[in-house]
């Protein structure tokens, strides 16, 4: 049995915080490939060696602190999203690097951490997990830009000479994750921990509506090709039409609206806009992918306006390892008697990938008001340390 010390946990956590802290609360703003990522990386880096661990940065960034192995694999990402919390993600990266330090304190050296590169998505969707358990190619990602058009073959030129090779994934026995629900319902419902029982699906893809630019004092409304228009007729048709395909979970989502030229007196020329949902189905994700590019083309071609769909990425659902997951259930049970869940994750996480190459399972704490990927996300430490206990707790009962 080993004993994580968290003083030492909350320690690291506020000081990866301390990367990319937006100054709004505990709010920060760490991109993948940013400055403040590669030098919270960096810092990463170095905790992980003064814990014995060897450091070992791959292809795409991401960042493994490597136990003796064949061991369990532990970690989550500390990129961010724009505008990010403080735990999402980080979170699983500390809470996983103080149990392995732990463990190797008290002789056990199989472990291994692991912080995922651009799980948020800025270039693709957990382009770096995606990328490490063969969901995709770098020749694939590569091409992948942001919402201001640079590429993740660019953006990883930030890593200078760091990279090494890819890890072989076959090192490892299993992936632990601990993440913030980033939900309402335990911090609703009072119970402290929830074992992830499966994660949703995604999908995302941007689109492109390109009608004609012109005056918009001399332009008459029956002579316009105005793109955004032809969104707003796009946003509200598919509310209706998704609404008659979707589940009690399913989500969809339009977050991002890049207008050109994007000022008052010009009859917008051009409509950029992402296009995301989420659903616990395949079958549901699919249909949902033909009302979107049904509706999409149909009101383009009413509006005379040119439609264009990106390339669409996603992961379909998955479930999370049944022995794994019994380990964090016997851990919570434990730790959280009569406090304690089990829940499916609306968020996408890189267990998702993680799980077609090896067992995978997951622990949340509760999200304070539900909310996350916002400035205010927090947690309190009592429920921190908690999930930390609980993770401790389940990797200590397991060998190997
Ligand atoms: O969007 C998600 O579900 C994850 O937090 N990136
Ligand atoms: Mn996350
Ligand atoms: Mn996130």
């Amino acid at each position: 049995m080993f004993t994580p010390d968290p003083d030492r946990f909350l320690a690291d956590l506020h000081h990866l915080r301390s990367f990319g802290a937006s100054g709004v609360g505990k709010g920060v703003v760490r991109p993948a490939f940013s400055p403040e990522d590669i030098a919270a990386r960096d810092w990463l880096a170095t905790r992980m060696e003064e814990a014995g661990l060897t450091p070992h940065v791959d292809p795409a960034g991401n960042l493994f602190g490597l136990g003796d192995g064949p061991g369990l694999l532990l970690g989550s990402h500390s990129d961010t999203q724009p505008e990010g919390g403080w735990l999402d993600g980080a979170l699983g990266v500390i809470a996983a690097l103080e149990v392995v330090r732990a463990a190797r304190e008290a002789g056990r050296t199989d472990l291994s951490v692991v912080s995922f590169q651009d799980e948020e998505g800025r270039f693709g969707v957990t382009t770096g997990s995606a990328l490490w358990s063969g969901a995709i190619t770098l020749d694939q990602a590569d091409p992948l830009t942001d919402r201001d058009g640079l590429s993740f073959g660019a953006a990883r030129t930030a890593l200078g000479d760091r990279p090494g090779d890819w890890i072989d994934p076959a090192r490892f026995t299993g992936f632990l994750e601990m993440h913030i629900e980033q939900g309402p319902v335990l911090d609703r419902s009072g119970d402290r921990i929830a074992v992830v029982t499966d994660i949703v699906g995604i999908r995302d893809m941007r689109i492109t509506l390109s009608g004609e630019q012109n005056h918009a004092g001399t332009t008459p409304m029956a002579l316009r090709r105005d793109a955004f228009q032809g969104l707003a007729e796009i946003a509200t048709r598919l509310d209706t039409r998704l609404a008659g395909i979707a589940g009690a979970a399913t989500v969809w989502t339009i977050g991002h609206v890049a207008l050109h030229p994007n000022t008052s007196s010009i009859v917008p020329g051009k409509a950029v806009f992402s296009m995301q949902w989420r659903d616990g189905d395949t079958d549901r994700l699919d249909a949902m992918e033909r009302a979107i590019r049904e509706t999409v083309t149909e009101i383009a071609a009413a509006r005379d306006l040119g439609a264009a769909f990106g390339p669409m990425r996603g992961i379909d659902p998955v479930a999370m390892d049944p022995g794994l997951r019994a380990g964090l259930e016997a851990a919570a049970a434990t730790l959280s008697p009569g406090a304690w869940r089990k829940l499916p994750s609306g968020a996408l996480h890189d267990a998702a990938n993680l799980a077609a190459r090896m067992p995978a399972a997951m622990l949340f704490v509760p999200s304070i008001g539900g909310i996350s990927h916002a400035f205010a996300e927090d947690t309190d430490e009592a429920d921190l340390t908690l999930g930390l206990k609980v993770l401790a707790h389940a990797v200590a009962q397991r060998n190997g």
